[in-house]
This record gives C-alpha cells, structure tokens and sequence, in this order.
C-alpha cells in the first residue's frame, strides 16, 4: 500500500479540515450542527459525554470537489486510518469498507464521481471492539441499557479518523507496490508491482536527486557505487523511481524513499549494518489533550526533539501502527523504529487484576480462537505492506504481553511468526513479554528473534522496596538471557509518577522515586551480557480509561502529557547520551 503522493503523473488534495459529524446518520445528508477536525479522535473534541463514550458507528461527512484536470484518471479516495472499522460512501454508494484501525485503506471511486464535479463524501467510523478484533474488546451493557465498551488494554479507545484523508488522481496503468531490499555492498533488490502488464524502469536517486543507478523490469537488482549508509543517527536516504513507460513516454512515476542497510541478529547482539546497536529510548503513544490519537506534526517535530535532546536512539510503536508521518520522519532523522501491530490484550489475566490466573483460557474458540488469530495475521500482513520498506524500522513486533505462558499459545504464534517471516526475511521478530510469562513457563520465545521483556518490578511489584525489586529483575533476566540465548531488551519500565510530588524517602509517585526506579533497572541491564536495549515506559503521560489506578490517566511518562520533563528526564539523558548506540 504506497502511500499517496504527488508526482509527475499524479495529483493530490488533502481532504483535512472540519466535515460535518453525528452520532446517528448514514450516507444521506446528516442531519447535525456538529463539525469535527480531521485528523483527530473524535472523542475530546465535545464537551458531550454521550460522544465521548459513544459504543458503536459516528458519521463523519463533507463535499468534495474533484479537479476539473483530472479527466481521464482514475480518481482514488485514501483513508489513513479509520479507528477501528471504517466504511466510505460516494453519494449513496458504498466504495470501501476495512477493519483495523491503524492501517489505510482506499477505493477508486473513479465510476462515481466527473472531473470538475462535487460529491458528498461521507465516512462512517465504528469504534467497536470485540473477540475477533485487534485489540480485541468486549460490549457490555449496563442496567439501564447503555452499551460499555470495556477493553484489555492501558490507553483510551480513542476513535474517528485520526490521520488524513486524500483524493488523489492516478494514471490508469499504475505502479501499485514497490519492494526495496538492501545490502551494504550497494545492492539494491527491488520488486515492482503494476496495476497491468507494463513496461517498468527505475531509477535510483541520491539525496541531491542525482542518478546513481539504473535498470528495466518490474524485479532486479541494481548497484549504488559508493553507497552511503542509513546509520541510526545518521540517516541517507535514495529515492528507488519506478516509472511505467508506453514506448518513451513516462505513463507513471513513483518515488519510494529508502535506506541501504542490514539488521542481523547474531548470538547474542543486535546488528546494524554489522555494528552491535544499544537500543535507548521508549514506548510511546500517539497521544495529545483534545486531538486524543489525531496526527499533528507540531507534536510530530517536538516529539523527536525531545528525543534527541534525551539522547534517545529508538522507540517502538506501542501498541499499533502510528502514522506514517511519523515513520518517514524516523527515516530522514536516523531513528530506530521496533513497528508493532495493534494486538495488545490478548491476555485475560490481565482483565482479572493481575493475578495472573485467568478466569478463562486466554486461547480457546470461545475466547481468543481462530477468527482472532485471521484478524491478527491481517494486522500482521497490513503492517508489513505498508512499512516495509522503512529503514527505521529494524523489527517487527507482533503481540504485546500477550498469554504467552498460557496453554494454546504455542499454536496461535506459530503460524502468525511463520507468516511475519515469509513477509519479511529480512528483519527480526519478537513480541513483548508480559509479567506472568517468565523463562520458567512462557510457551513461545523460541519462535522469536529477540526476547523483549516488560517488568515493573518496584512498581506493580515489590512497591516502594527497590532492593528486592534488584533482585528479582535481576534473577527474571537473567532467567531468560540463559535459557533462550537471545539478545535481551526491557522493552517497559517504569513507574507513575506526578509531577511536583517530591520526597526523601523511596515513596512511589515522586519524581525521585521515578528516577530511582530507572536507575535500579539500570544498574541490572548492565550486569547482563545479552542486554540489547532500554525502552522506558512511557515517553509522556497519556489518556487511559477510568480505574482506580489512574489519575487522569497513565502517569510513567518521562514527560508530562504536555511534554514538559520530569526529573527522571535529566538523569535519562545523561545516561543515555553518555551511552550512544553502542554500548
Ligand atoms: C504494561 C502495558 C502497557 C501499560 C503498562 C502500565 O505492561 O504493556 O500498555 O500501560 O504496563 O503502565 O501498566
């Protein structure tokens, strides 16, 4: 799924802005005073709660007017992202519908619109969750018959469209895909894909657009003599041009950015083009007061400043796929990028308080059973297409703390890392480990390239006493790092923390506490050899649904939801800059 872009031969109009929106409507003209911002979660834009915890479709709807230019193109509506089911009308006409909430979609509409003409486009967004979607939910409904959307998972359902929306004209013979894989030599192999039979060229580009290499066919391998490296911190990019040509004229033209390296997983390190990468950095979230998961590239520029000004060198896409905006500036700004599917909650001991007993089998056909897993593999097979050819993105990771100690794992992961790997050969796979699952009875490691381990040991576990939680983490760690043999990751740790609060003593929820904590975990990663990275849990505060252990949300940001650093931010960033890539 290439994403829209304007080029020699294809046009775009940003269909961003305020539509019309209701609760209650359909493809005919909505009935509504309401205006909602495209992109953004529709949820805190009212001051309605009956909105904000609406279980169920909301209309988003707007007029469109095609270029009067565009005759004789096909005319193509794209979707960034619909949260979490999204169906797209022309007029009174269904032209798309797609489930999952965190990769695009688009439909041709050209058989329903003229150039020159305005249509009434209307998006209708299903924000519902249930067994069979990823991130899977359940609907309850309460005594006096509202319906309650209750989910497994630590950030709020935010919902509607929070990425942009497109009309882009296309040629009718087109490239559609374009996969790019490199080697350090120069070796670029590359796979073009068109909408018919066609002649295909493509030209490789330099950063300054000079051309530095050159072949015919839709597959090949061509060379970039001198080849500038991708590095983490130093990012090169290419443009691979795939054009289609009729004779000498160029039907279709498409730039797709890339980067030459390799990642490799070797024992027990963690390569990049060869050189052992030390992961610094965090989970994040796609999350801001009033926009709630909208896109905002304010947000998007201060975000990876504040990164940098840490010292961090990566971050992972916790817990779906982010914007592609946000993937593109990882890529031009030498950012390493571990890219996660949105299959976060697959664990119902997590829903029974932590205790780690499920009420239920986590994997069963009455819970998590096959229809679930179709729906992840399709999340796994859309991730995949559309950030493949990201230089920043190093690994894929297809589950959060999912039941992996539970009975069924083993035959539910398999065959969705078997796919992941025929997918993709050339990155590593892994999955974030969640407390229960340890190196004792966890059921699925193995099938993984990385051990990426989520603890909270001085936080949800020995609470306020940091040396037992030593001693544990160390002794879980090193649990895994000898069993498996891996190269091993934290990829979450941390403790809430509001800012402001202070104290002498070991207290939770103090700015002290939080850095002691960090510090803790610290000193343990660097007594462990196989200790590939640190993400720290969580980049800024963000929005979770109401529970007694949240105050106004999820409070182990670094930075606050405004991104202001907490003291643990000044001691992050002398660590991590005295550390680099490389430890
Ligand atoms: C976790 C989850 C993350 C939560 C975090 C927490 O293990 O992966 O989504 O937000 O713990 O703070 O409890």
């Amino acid at each position: 799924m290439l994403k829209p872009r304007s080029t020699a031969t294809r046009e775009l109009v940003s269909l961003d802005g305020l539509w019309r929106f209701a609760l209650d409507g359909g493809p005919g003209p909505l009935d509504t005073t309401l205006e909602a911002a495209v992109p953004a979660s529709y949820n805190d834009l009212f001051t309605d709660s009956a909105i904000r915890d609406h279980v169920g479709w909301v209309w988003y709807q707007r007029q469109v007017r095609v270029p009067r230019g565009w005759a004789g193109e096909r005319v193509v509506l794209r979707v960034d992202a619909a949260t979490h089911q999204g169906r797209v009308y022309v007029g009174d006409i269904l032209v798309a519908e797609h489930v999952g909430g965190y990769t695009p979609f688009e439909a041709d509409v050209t058989e329903h619109v003229r150039a020159g003409q305005e249509f009434r486009l209307t998006i209708g967004v299903n924000n519902e969750l249930t067994d069979t979607t990823i991130p899977p939910g359940t609907i309850t409904v309460t005594a006096d018959g509202r319906r309650r959307q209750t989910y497994l998972h630590d950030f709020y359902n935010y919902a509607g469209l929070a990425r942009s929306v497109w009309l882009c004209s296309r040629p009718a013979v087109h490239v559609e895909d374009i996969t790019v894989v490199t080697a350090m030599d120069g070796t670029v192999e590359y796979a073009v894909r068109t909408s018919a039979p066609a002649q295909v060229r493509v030209r490789v580009l330099d950063a300054t657009g000079t051309q530095v290499a050159t072949a015919d066919g839709t597959n090949g391998a061509l060379r970039i003599e001198d080849v500038r490296l991708w590095r983490p911190g130093a990012a090169y990019l290419y443009d691979l041009v795939a054009e289609v040509l009729d004779g000498e004229r160029v039907v279709d033209s498409y730039p797709e950015p890339f980067g030459v390296r390799t990642v490799e997983v070797r024992g027990t390190r963690f390569l990049i083009n060869g050189e052992p990468f030390y992961f610094t950095g965090f989970g994040r979230h796609e999350d801001t007061p009033v926009r709630g998961k909208g896109h905002d590239n304010a947000y998007l520029v201060h975000d990876f400043q504040l990164m940098d000004w840490i010292g961090a060198n990566s971050f992972r896409t916790s817990h779906y796929p982010y914007a592609e905006e946000v993937m593109e500036f990882a890529d031009r700004h030498g950012i390493v990028v571990i890219d996660e599917t949105a299959a976060v909650g697959l664990n119902l001991a997590v829903a029974s308080g932590l205790t780690g007993a499920p009420p239920r089998p986590t994997f069963s056909p009455d819970t998590f059973g096959e229809a679930t897993r179709e729906a992840h593999a399709q999340a796994i097979r859309e991730l995949v297409a559309r950030d493949k050819n990201h230089p920043s993105v190093v690994m894929w990771c297809i589950a959060n703390e999912p039941a992996s100690n539970e009975e069924g794992a083993r035959e539910y992961f398999e065959p969705l890392v078997e796919l992941t790997r025929k997918l993709d050969p050339t990155r590593p796979v892994s999955y974030a480990a969640v407390l229960f699952a340890t190196h004792d009875n966890d059921r699925i490691a193995d099938l993984f390239d990385v051990l990426c381990i989520n603890r909270y040991y001085g936080w949800y576990v020995a609470t306020g006493d940091l040396a037992t939680a030593e001693t544990y983490l160390e002794h879980d760690l090193r649990g895994w790092a000898d069993r498996f043999g891996k190269p091993i990751m934290m990829s979450e740790y941390g403790a809430d923390t509001m800012p402001g609060l202070h104290s002498v003593w070991d207290t939770p929820w103090t700015e002290e506490y939080q850095q002691a904590y960090l510090e803790m975990n610290h000193r343990v990663f660097d007594r462990i050899e196989a200790f590939v990275g640190e993400h720290v849990w969580n980049f800024a505060d963000f929005q979770t649904s109401h529970g007694i252990h949240r105050v106004d949300g999820n409070k182990k940001g670094v930075f606050t939801r405004d991104r202001r650093p907490k003291a643990a931010a000044h001691a992050l960033r002398a660590r991590w800059r005295s550390l680099g890539s490389r430890k």
